[in-house]
């Protein structure tokens, strides 16, 4: 559909270019999502609406078909490194010029969960933003996060979760924390699609980000009141 070039020279306008980014994802067309997403920074796109309106759109779509059994495992593991080679092409945007860095940020995807997708755009973000962030990854249990907190000493812990059975790891980090002593010395941050702003409340989280954008906005704002 958004293959079809629209004004008479043949090129298609950045709004086409994210739609067809959106639609070489849920096609799993690693080829055409890749030649989009440099025609559409070409276009003068930004790697957050390629973020926003592209890969998360697309990703929305592939989930509801691997929800109606139209897509399998498969299919969710193709988008996935499709999503991965987008953002790839997207990080040299994101990095600005080593600069004087505003605050440090912990962040991982929590232990059992390997969607790391989400979590490796918010920490570009933050990188971007000029916050240094240290990434312990995904598949991250409490411990890890724990001893991260002690060693790195950061203002911010970013944790993520794509799925209902590994939210619960979010209070258990926290949990650690208090054990630890920690809890007072950082702000925690949670996200991903199976969270809400409800329940990082109910977990005793400090924030939640909807996406990478809100969650770069909320830390730069904890950082800019120290
Ligand atoms: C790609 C994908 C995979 C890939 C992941 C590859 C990778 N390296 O990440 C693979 C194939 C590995 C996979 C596996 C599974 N998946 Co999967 N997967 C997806 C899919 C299609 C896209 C996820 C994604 O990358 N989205 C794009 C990114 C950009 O969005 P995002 O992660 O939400 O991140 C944004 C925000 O949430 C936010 N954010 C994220 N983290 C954080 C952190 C902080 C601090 C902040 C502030 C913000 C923030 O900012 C990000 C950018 O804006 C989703 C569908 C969906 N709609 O999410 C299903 C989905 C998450 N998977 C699902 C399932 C069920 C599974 C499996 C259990 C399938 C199976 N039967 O084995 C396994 C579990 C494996 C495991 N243990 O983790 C379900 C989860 C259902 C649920 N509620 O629990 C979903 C929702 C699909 C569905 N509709 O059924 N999956």
């Amino acid at each position: 559909m958004s293959d079809i070039p629209s004004n008479e020279d043949g090129e298609m306008s950045k709004e086409e270019l994210l739609n067809a980014i959106r639609d070489s994802i849920v096609n799993l067309d690693f080829d055409k999502s890749k030649e989009y997403t440099l025609k559409a920074l070409e276009a003068g796109a930004t790697p957050q609406e390629i973020i926003l309106k592209s890969i998360a759109q697309g990703m929305e779509i592939v989930g509801k078909k691997f929800e109606e059994s139209e897509y399998f495992l498969s299919e969710l593991i193709v988008a996935g490194e499709i999503g991965k080679e987008i953002t790839k092409i997207l990080e040299p945007y994101l990095k600005g010029a080593e600069m004087k860095k505003i605050g440090k940020v912990v962040i991982g995807t929590v232990r059992g969960d390997l969607h790391d997708i989400g979590k490796n755009i918010v920490a570009m973000m933050l990188e971007a933003a000029e916050f240094k962030v240290i990434d312990l990854g995904a598949d991250v249990p409490p411990e890890r996060f724990v001893e991260a907190v002690k060693s790195e000493n950061p203002d911010i812990v970013g944790m993520s979760a794509l799925l209902t059975v590994t939210m619960v790891e979010m209070k258990n980090v926290i949990e650690a924390l208090k054990e630890a002593g920690l809890r007072d010395k950082v702000k925690v941050i949670i996200g991903g699609a199976a969270v809400t702003e409800d329940y990082a409340k109910n977990i005793g989280a400090d924030g939640y980000g909807a996406n990478a954008v809100e969650g770069v906005r909320i830390c730069k704002q904890w950082v800019s009141q120290k």
